[in-house]
């Protein structure tokens, strides 16, 4: 049976979240920056919308040199970021996508893979009305515009979602495979940079079906048997690699930064207690059990910490989830040194309560 994979990747992710909390936004060029402690315009963008781009504004550009390409733009606005505002609307958006996935594999807060072989009967027309319901449902729920690339493997759903953005949906059959690659740049695959195009301009091969043209003893010589293995099958549309869910990191969580500095319980559990009653709130809008519960610091001097423990059954409740998140916050502090700058909370090994009950989650 012919595997069908998606690749989703939503639009100009960052700032299509402050597009939708200010739609004001839509009109004008957007760059969320990720300012560096340096103070001043020192830092990064970190991506840009579309109208921002248009005047050559890029992820990773200094924010100084995006300054000076919107200069003659008044109107151009700066944000800075705001992750836990990123994360929940890729939380949510995130579970729609879960409910339309055989097999659903999180590559990062954007980014999925979906295996759905299975409910679309491996018809590429049943699976091109699919994805055009996924973006629908994701649209309707969320807000946010997606790109989907469809094909019968991850490495061609993926080059297929980088073809035609934002909103897109490019569907490519494992017939036209060979075709569709064929006059893309060779930098299209996945896993090839800067460096390793450099070297094949160096030999004259700009597009992928000149790439074609190496043998894999060749591309064994240039970039050792592993790489050179990959890159001869992926000039080629090849690719074995299974949507795996193992890596499905996708967790509730909340986080505060504390008003100060502290290692005394009755302080930290005051915040403890709205984190976990805010965090309740999503798990019971979004119809989840949690098996899981994780208390974090972040230590003054920035450094991490964390513990978490898994619980006997599923369960969505409010006083399971302080009971735990309390009694973990107590053992954390046990050896506390550091005072404690914020302080997060998180429920993972997530099921849907309606979901069909699925046995195996009782053990
Ligand atoms: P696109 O091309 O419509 O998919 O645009 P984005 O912005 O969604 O680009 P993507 O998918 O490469 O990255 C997703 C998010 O990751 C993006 O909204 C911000 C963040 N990001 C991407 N590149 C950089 C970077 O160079 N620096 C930083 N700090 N963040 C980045
Ligand atoms: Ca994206
Ligand atoms: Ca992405």
């Amino acid at each position: 049976m012919t595997r069908i994979i998606f690749h989703i990747d939503f639009d100009y992710f960052f700032a299509q979240c402050e597009e939708l909390r200010n739609p004001e936004l839509r009109t004008k060029p957007v760059a969320v920056c990720v300012y560096s402690d340096r103070g001043g315009d020192s830092g990064a963008i970190a991506t840009a919308n579309y109208l921002a781009r248009k005047y050559g504004v890029k992820s990773g550009m200094p924010i100084k040199f995006a300054k000076k390409r919107l200069e003659s733009i008044p109107e151009s606005v700066f944000l800075p970021t705001d992750f836990d505002y990123y994360t929940d609307i890729s939380e949510k958006t995130m579970n729609i996508i879960r409910e339309h996935a055989d097999i659903f594999e999180y590559v990062g807060k954007d980014e999925a893979y979906l295996d759905v072989t299975k409910r679309t009967e491996s018809d590429f027309q049943k699976a091109s009305h699919h994805a055009q319901q996924l973006k629908n449902a994701i649209r309707t729920s969320t807000k946010l515009s997606t790109t989907i690339g469809v094909s019968s493997n991850k490495l061609v759903a993926k080059i297929a979602s980088g073809y035609k953005k934002p909103d897109g949906l490019t569907v490519v059959e494992p017939e036209r495979i060979e075709l569709f690659l064929s006059d893309l740049p060779i930098r299209t695959i996945p896993g090839i940079g800067k460096k390793t195009e450099e070297k094949f301009t160096e030999i004259g091969l700009q597009t992928i079906v000149q790439l074609r043209t190496l043998d894999v003893f060749k591309l064994n010589e240039l970039f050792g048997r592993k790489i050179g293995a990959y890159i001869y099958n992926a000039s080629r549309g090849i690719d074995e690699e299974p949507v795996s869910p193992h890596h499905d990191p996708v967790q509730y969580s909340r986080i505060v930064t504390l008003k100060q500095d502290s290692s005394d319980f009755n302080f930290l559990i005051i915040d403890l207690e709205k984190l976990c009653e805010d965090l309740h709130q999503s798990i019971i809008e979004d119809s989840l059990l949690f098996k899981s519960v994780g208390i974090q610091f972040v230590q003054s001097d920035l450094s991490n910490k964390s513990k978490s423990r898994t619980l006997k059954n599923p369960t969505s409740s409010l006083d399971e989830l302080k009971k735990n998140a309390v009694s973990l916050l107590r053992e954390s502090l046990e050896d506390q040194k550091m005072p404690i700058r914020r302080l997060g909370i998180k429920v993972s090994d997530l099921s849907q309560v309606q979901g069909q009950a699925d046995i195996t989650r009782f053990f």
